[in-house]
């Protein structure tokens, strides 16, 4: 328990340690996604405990979505702006066709897994009716003020059996209380709203942007408590961003790291880190953070601490993140958003991808047609593992079945020792292909660091591609292939490695 108070307090810069005498069920991690690393630890000591870091179930439920959605939707809507700055009058709020039905099949149908909604973005704004401001929709003409959008979110999601997650912002340029004690109680109710009153909530999404309010003055944000109340009032959910369990990426692109470790210092996960990389001016993105490793093993061996932080990878499919008409031709296309697929799903991240209604509260038509195209290509691409009906050389086919059956705990055994692995499959006919699949069984942790795929021409063995991490998915593609011979060659690996799935394609179109 010590460790785990002392942890906490490090992680979040708290002085505070009465408030951490919690009960079990609003810790803020597992005694397995988090461990200390001693002074006495060798080199290879840091490198089995980082081996032996695995998700929550939360973190790893999550995990598996891989497809996510944000929508942003609010005043910003209304007045053709990214942020605004809480002078907006709630009477511009009218999405007279709004229909979440609408959005959440759309998204669902696209594959999308997730829903979060931006309840209150930084103008303050809030898409249901809280009882502790006046500034909500219910002083708009939407439904004559009886709407909610959070509720019709939450139901929608429900009915279209998807999760369902808030972006709740914790800067406020509406709030009189912004930089006083009161807000931190303000911020509490209304996360507290939002917990109790729409059912389940799957994720809850801080961002990190920190400016000053209406009068002037900045808040200090009281991260603890907003950890325990949702680890209280939603324990499914995860905390993202400014919180413990998912990671921004480093970058808005939707493109992620190459090398993606899930396993990285606690100081990715500090308060003050987050607050520090995130803007406070609309002009200016957050700082780009993606050139290091976050995770390798000369930046693990100087870690105090060692947390499982996986990578979500978020991007609008507009340039903004709200709508505006003028971006009706800026829609990304539906082979922009394979190629973050394969850059953000395909790297060991969870992609975010943002698709702003419009001002009529719909989905628009150009982002529908974009995320139908979209689905087209990655069903086609992903529909016939052309391992399939491979054979593995010198091993019973039941070990093949493991790589083939879709189930991230049946895995390549491997022997304690092994930090290296090959293996060979042979496919009944040459095959044309040019994307590789492979997953490991994370729920053991994330150990492989370098694997080369390759394939026979004549008597030469060639390489497709090579990469170092693997984690929960790594997608690798490259110029077209003909072959009926590859091998899988790992070659490095923290501890044995633990290959769960494997798949080879050929790109549609
Ligand atoms: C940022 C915000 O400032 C943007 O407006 C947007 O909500 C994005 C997802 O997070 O930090």
């Amino acid at each position: 328990m010590t460790k785990h108070f002392k942890s906490l307090a490090w992680a979040f810069g708290i002085a505070a340690l009465p408030l951490l005498v919690t009960p079990a069920s609003a810790q803020i991690f597992t005694d397995k996604n988090f461990v200390t690393i001693d002074a006495n630890d060798s080199q290879q000591d840091i490198i089995r405990k980082a081996a032996n870091v695995v998700p929550s179930a939360r973190q790893l439920n999550w995990q598996a979505l891989e497809l996510t959605a944000f929508i942003h939707f609010g005043v910003n809507t209304f007045t053709n702006k990214e942020w605004g700055d809480g002078t907006e009058d709630p009477k511009i709020f009218n999405p007279e066709k709004l229909d979440a039905r609408q959005w959440v099949k759309v998204l669902k149908e696209a594959g999308f897994k997730q829903v979060i909604l931006t309840a209150k973005h930084h103008d303050g704004f809030c898409l249901w009716p809280s009882k502790f401001t006046e500034y909500t929709l219910k002083n708009s003409p939407y439904k004559n003020g009886t709407g909610d959008i959070v509720k019709e979110t939450a139901e929608a999601c429900k009915e279209f059996g998807i999760g369902f997650g808030i972006y709740l912002s914790p800067w406020d340029r509406n709030s009189a209380y912004f930089g006083s004690a009161a807000y931190n109680d303000y911020f509490i109710n209304q996360l507290t709203e939002l917990l109790t009153n729409y059912g389940q909530v799957d994720e809850v999404w801080f961002d990190g942007a920190n400016g000053e309010g209406p009068t002037g003055k900045k808040q200090v944000y009281e991260y603890n408590r907003w950890y325990q109340l949702i680890r209280k009032l939603q324990p499914k959910a995860t905390i993202a961003v400014s919180g413990p369990d998912v990671r921004w990426v480093g970058t808005e692109t939707g493109y992620g790291r190459e090398t993606e470790w899930s396993v990285v210092p606690g100081d990715e996960l500090k308060t003050e880190t987050i607050a520090a990389n995130s803007q406070t001016q609309v002009e200016f993105a957050p700082k780009d953070l993606m050139a290091k490793d976050l995770g390798g093993r000369e930046i693990i061996a100087k870690a105090k601490n060692l947390v499982w932080y996986p990578a979500e990878t978020e991007v609008s499919i507009r340039p903004g993140w709200f709508y505006h008409p003028a971006e009706d031709n800026k829609v990304k296309t539906p082979e922009k958003l394979m190629d973050i697929y394969y850059s953000s799903v395909g790297r060991n991240g969870v992609l975010l991808l943002n698709i702003p209604p419009d001002k009529s509260g719909l989905i628009n038509a150009h982002d529908e047609a974009s995320l139908k195209g979209f689905k087209a290509l990655l069903d086609q691409t992903f529909r016939d593992n052309l391992l399939k009906n491979a054979s593995i050389k010198g091993r019973k086919s039941k070990v093949l079945t493991h790589l083939l059956d879709g189930k991230l705990d049946t895995y390549f055994p491997t022997k304690a020792k092994d930090t290296t692995l090959t293996i060979n499959f042979k496919m009944n006919k040459a095959q044309n292909f040019d994307v590789l699949s492979l997953q490991e069984n994370i729920k053991i942790g994330q150990r492989v660091e370098q694997f080369v795929f390759e394939y026979k021409q004549g008597n030469e063995w060639k390489v497709a591609a090579e990469g170092t991490t693997i984690g929960y998915k790594r997608l690798l593609r490259f110029p077209t292939v003909t072959a009926s011979e590859v091998r899988l060659k790992i070659t490095g690996s923290r501890l044995n490695p633990a290959l769960a799935e494997i798949g080879l394609f050929k790109k549609a179109g």
